[in-house]
This record gives structure tokens, sequence and C-alpha cells, in this order.
């Protein structure tokens, strides 16, 4: 028979059942924990009309809440509940989330989340997702100060995500490789499918929403062309893939090869997508598995953080396709 591996098995592998390890196994299993409640969710939201719809009551009576409230409130409670977790940074939050009390004194992560990414396509069955970046708190104390939570991303510890997809996988890299888990219902754990996974050399995919072409500059509207007939990079024609979830559109071209852009433009002149929980856990991924993100002037991962949803653009993809990028956008 092969080997069985689940995510914290595989943690402890990866570092050698070091305190480290353990610690972060239990955030990495809260995180897991979390995502099985949201899948459950995720896959009966069509039966919402049957079951009761969010703000209303459902046949047994419940108060039935909206996917994306409850997501948020499920992910924050089990992180609250882990002893290593001392506060949250998360989308749906306008402030930091700091956890006090005894079991919290020697707390040292952060968890930065996008509890459900692809809010529009929550109601319409399209596959949505849950990102997250762990990192480690620097000052010394039980306290938390804002240079603990608004870091750089090159200080990632762990980084990942889930995607709410045909099947339900989760992606993560503690800096040793990028591996991929998936949910085997009839279990309920997930189950290491994917090893070591490194984004394909050949790049044929490029995703962006061109709807917002008229609003671009005239050289970038240029290099998306040429992406589409005879790229530099690849010297072949790019097709295009957009499902306007980052989380799914992110893990094709992870697994496919290929680039995603959400640049700046007139009218979200910093991006739109959030440094912390959108931009930073991709750029993690991406590195470890071989590629790049840029914001179209650096490498994401060495952008100072000032505000926790700060926005940026982002590509995110083939190295040689977001450095063109960069060679293109750098002023
Ligand atoms: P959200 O956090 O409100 O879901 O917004 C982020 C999402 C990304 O998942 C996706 O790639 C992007 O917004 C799509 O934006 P647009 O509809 O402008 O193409
Ligand atoms: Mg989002």
């Amino acid at each position: 028979m092969h080997k069985i591996t689940n995510i914290s098995t595989h943690l402890y592998d990866l570092h050698t059942f070091s305190q480290k390890s353990l610690e972060l196994a239990d955030v990495l299993n809260q995180i897991v924990l979390a995502a099985k409640f949201v899948s459950r969710e995720v896959n009966k939201a069509g039966l919402t009309d049957i079951l009761g719809a969010a703000g209303h009551t459902n046949v047994q009576d419940e108060q039935v809440q909206k996917l994306d409230v409850y997501t948020n409130e499920i992910f924050i409670e089990l992180m609250r509940q882990s002893p290593h977790v001392k506060a949250v940074g998360s989308e749906e939050e306008d402030k930091i989330i700091i956890f006090k009390g005894k079991n919290k004194n020697n707390a040292k992560y952060i968890v930065h989340l996008d509890p459900l990414d692809g809010s529009s396509n929550i109601d319409v069955n399209v596959s949505v997702g849950t990102n997250f970046a762990i990192f480690e708190k620097k000052s010394k104390g039980k306290g938390i100060t804002k240079e603990d939570y608004l870091q750089k991303g090159k200080d990632v510890i762990a980084a990942g995500y889930v995607v709410y997809g045909s099947s339900t996988m989760l992606v993560y890299s503690s800096g040793k490789g990028v591996h991929g888990f998936t949910l085997d219902p009839s279990i309920g754990e997930f189950i290491l499918s994917h090893e070591n996974i490194m984004i394909p050399k050949e790049s044929t995919i490029y995703s962006i929403n061109e709807s917002y072409e008229p609003k671009w500059k005239d050289d970038f509207t240029a290099h998306i062309k040429k992406m589409k007939t005879n790229d530099d990079i690849s010297g072949k024609a790019k097709t295009a893939r957009y499902i306007g979830s980052l989380v799914a559109d992110f893990h094709r071209n992870l697994l496919k090869g290929g680039i995603y852009l959400y640049p700046a433009d007139k009218k979200s002149p910093n991006g739109k997508l959030r440094l912390l929980y959108e931009g930073i856990p991709f750029a993690f991924l991406a590195k470890h598995a071989g590629g790049y993100a840029s914001n179209g002037q650096m490498d994401v991962l060495e952008i100072e953080p000032t505000e926790l949803h700060q926005r940026i653009p982002l590509f995110v993809g083939n190295t040689k396709d977001v450095k063109a990028i960069e060679k293109l956008l750098k002023i």
C-alpha cells in the first residue's frame, strides 16, 4: 500500500518534530478544521433556498448565516482557540483582532487571512477559497505591536490557501516546497495528493479582467495583446482563463503554468488586491514553486506594509512573465 500522509504528519516530517513544527502544526490544524466546516457549507450553498436563505431561519428553525460571515467567524473562533495564535487580520474585519487571556501568554503567531476570497462567485456555484499567511511575533512580552502584524512577506513562516472547487484542496508551504492536499469527504481528512508542486516551465495562460482594458495605458494593452499572438517569453500564443476568484485562478496557473495580472488602473490607482492576505500568500507560494510575484516595481515579498488592508497591483506566476511586466512598468 502506498504511503498516506495528512497535513500534520507532513509538517512533522518536514521539520523533524521540532517545537516549531508542533506549534505550527497546531495552527495549521485549526485552519484545516475551519476549512472542513467551510467546505461543508460551500457544498450545500445551493440548498439555501430549501434549507433557509441568509437572514432567515431554516427548516430546523436555526438562523442561516451568509457564507462569508460564517467563514469569517469560524476562522476567527478557531484561531482564538489555538494557544499559539496571538492575533488575526481578516479581510472582513476593520482592525487587527488581538487575543488576550492566560492561554495566550506564549502565543507568538499572527495569521492574516481572507476567509472567503472570490466574493462575486459565492452565490453562483463557482470556486471560491481561503488565503492565509502566518507570521511570528518579533516583539518580546505578551503584547503585540504594529511591527508584529505589519511584517514583510519575506518573513512569512507559512502560507497557503484552500480552494473550494470540484474537490476541496489545501495548498501550503512552510518554506520547504509547496504541497497540496485533497479533502477526502468520506473520512474528513486532507490527504497529500500533490507533493513538491513546481510551476511548469512553459507558461501558456494569462489571467486578467480584460473588461478594464479601456482604463489601461497603451503599452500595457500592447503587452497583453502580444501575449495573445506571439508572446516574447514563450514564443507562442497564450490562452485566456479568468475565473474572478484569485485563489482559483492562481491554483490553475500554478498547476498549468501562467501569469495572473491585476494591475493598477485609472479606477484603482493602487490596484485592488490586498497585500497581507492576497498578495503575500500567493507571492510566497509562487516563490517556493519556482515562480515570482511583483507589484510591477518590486518583489511583493519585499514590500513594507504600512496598513492592514493595504492594496497593491499584483502580477504573479511564471518568473519570466512577471519579470517582463516589471520591466514594462518599472519607473
Ligand atoms: P474579494 O476579496 O472581494 O473577493 O475581491 C478579490 C477578488 C479576487 O479573488 C479576484 O481575482 C478579483 O477580486 C476579481 O476582481 P474583478 O471582479 O475586478 O476582476
Ligand atoms: Mg479577497
